[in-house]
């Protein structure tokens, strides 16, 4: 089907066709990376959901594989739902994942690769002990869903899983089973963590991160890795009810397997999320050959199920992100595109020291601009702008919010200013990617990272936010993005990746040779410097249909 084939994405993951959601159980198997995911075989939407199966060796290039599992038992009849692989210490590979039964109630099941030679783990077994748990008592038969992947408790050598839920005040929760052979599981009498207000919490995850600059904070760490000195904890909620994926920082107690948050009033679940755009189900992983911790999240669609079935395809799947805590601020992690991304730059163009000036668009001549890699440094002179000379803007700094906001149109003295990315010559379309700076009344300044999709596409029956979030900016710090753009999607990254952004827009005239990049400059007060800008075509990744002669 031709039908707005220029929409499909050329680096990031999709399945040939149908609908796609969660990323589920990712894994590295002697020598593959494995993703698979909830898809359904016969349309693009959601339903008859079941786990296809992709493998790559870099992340990047894929083979599709037959499914992995479909729903062909009482217990996964009505949807083979999200789950997680752990991998033993002899190799073995455990996956867990919710089935929903024929009765629609959620319970946990255990598959394992039928054939452990097959680097492909081709065909799954689904255990005769299914389903290994059912919702317990207190707990809706439809709130039980998304086990983790194990962790080893260091205190008693006995794994441990987590499982999302809410309670009958609408607090969402994580419970803790622990296990020995991945059959028989003991519910552990304290909730691992307990957030109110929060609703239903999909697709936990949990994972260590190393804190410790000195010690190891350049690398990922593996899930087992125990709490001890610069080690923090994760925690991370996908929420029902507001569709987003929160974390947070934290401390992991192995004596009651609770986890408390850094700063309470940034728990999980309120506070920070991966990603200010469509981002949703997300699932890391760790990689032992790069030691690092690898982030997958599932991107939907911003136009219309209408346009999807005639589509014929819907969702992608995030580029997948490498997760470190930032050191620098102690007080968010850091996702940056996993750096197998950079094998596909081709002719680079860099551009140095162009002042942009208040009010201005400056086109950027780079070819072809529907498949990019943009690095942007911006210096702001802020001192010698009129907020700089004393005025003030708004009494509170922090209260400039990017999506209740006139988007890159409405202008403040400090921003918005950035680039403009599937544009049309005419800037008929556009989707700006921006920074905008509040000087408070006690004379601080905050940074704000918005994405702004108003005007991105020209047709009707899409979602067109502005979307994003303040950004940590630290003392003699530049200002800077990285932006990869792939046809329907923009997906941002702020000084490093401390504030990220994903927007879905469906350009109908900023498509093939037509599209364009433009940087701008919309505050009325400063000048802003772009240092350095250098940007990147990015060639196709190869996403190959599976062959039986493999
Ligand atoms: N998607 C799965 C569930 C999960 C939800 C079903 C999150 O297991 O809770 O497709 O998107």
């Amino acid at each position: 089907n031709a039908m707005l084939s220029w929409q499909r994405t050329a680096f990031h993951f999709q399945p040939e066709k149908n609908w796609m959601n969660d990323p589920n159980g990712p894994l590295y198997y002697k020598g593959w990376y494995h993703l698979f995911y909830q898809w359904n075989p016969h349309g693009a939407v959601w339903g008859n959901i079941s786990w296809g199966h992709a493998v790559s060796r870099d992340l990047i290039h894929w083979l599709h594989l037959p499914p992995a599992m479909v729903p062909d038992h009482w217990y996964d009849i009505n949807g083979v739902w999200s789950g997680s692989a752990t991998q033993l210490p002899d190799g073995r590979i455990v996956m867990l994942y919710t089935g929903s039964t024929e009765d629609g109630v959620q319970v946990q099941l255990l598959a394992e690769p039928a054939d452990p030679s097959d680097p492909l783990l081709r065909c799954w077994v689904k255990s005769e002990s299914n389903p290994i748990l059912v919702p317990p008592p207190g707990i809706g038969l439809t709130d039980f869903r998304d086990p983790t992947t194990a962790w080893l408790n260091p205190t008693d050598k006995a794994w441990r899983i987590a499982i999302g839920s809410k309670d009958q005040e609408h607090a969402g929760l994580a419970l803790v089973y622990r296990t020995k052979d991945f059959v028989r599981y003991d519910p552990l009498p304290t909730l691992m963590r307990v957030v109110s207000g929060t609703g239903m919490w999909e697709c936990v995850d949990f994972y260590p991160v190393a804190f410790d600059p000195a010690a190891s904070g350049e690398v990922g760490l593996d899930t087992s890795v125990p709490p001890g000195p610069g080690v923090k904890h994760v925690l991370k909620t996908s929420l029902d009810d507001d569709r987003h994926d929160y974390y947070a920082i934290g401390t992991y107690d192995a004596e009651t397997d609770r986890w408390t948050p850094d700063d309470e009033a940034i728990d999980v679940g309120i506070g920070l999320r991966y990603d200010y755009g469509k981002f949703y189900a997300s699932k890391t992983f760790y990689d032992p050959v790069r030691r690092r911790r690898v982030l997958w999240g599932w991107i939907g669609e911003s136009d219309s199920e209408r346009v999807d079935i005639l589509k014929g395809w819907s969702s992608l799947q995030s580029i997948p992100r490498s997760v470190l805590m930032d050191t620098k601020t102690g007080s968010n992690l850091l996702q940056w595109p996993v750096v197998e991304v950079e094998n596909l730059r081709m002719r680079g163009k860099h551009f140095d020291g162009l002042a942009v000036q208040p009010g201005s668009v400056v086109p950027l001549d780079v070819g072809k601009a529907t498949q990019l890699d943009i690095e942007a440094v911006f210096h702001v002179d802020v001192d010698a702008s009129a907020a700089g000379a004393g005025s003030v803007v708004g009494a509170d700094a922090s209260s400039y919010n990017c999506s209740a906001s006139a988007g890159a149109s409405g202008r403040g003295l400090l921003g918005p200013f950035g680039l403009l990315v599937l544009a049309d010559e005419g800037l008929s379309e556009q989707t700006a990617v921006y920074f905008y700076l509040v000087k408070g009344a006690d004379g601080k300044l905050s940074t704000h990272f918005c994405q702004d999709a108003f005007r991105s596409s020209k047709a009707n029956d899409l979602v067109k936010p502005v979307y994003g979030s303040s950004v940590p900016v630290l003392d003699g710090e530049d200002l800077s993005v990285r932006i990869l753009v792939d046809h329907s999607i923009v997906e941002s990254f702020a000084q490093g990746g401390r504030t990220c952004i994903t927007s879905r827009v469906y350009p109908t005239k900023a498509i093939y040779d037509n599209a364009r990049v433009f940087l701008f400059n919309n505050a009325t007060s400063v000048n802003v410097t772009a240092k350095s800008i250098k940007i990147w075509e990015l060639n196709s990744a190869y996403i190959r249909p599976y062959s039986n002669s493999l």
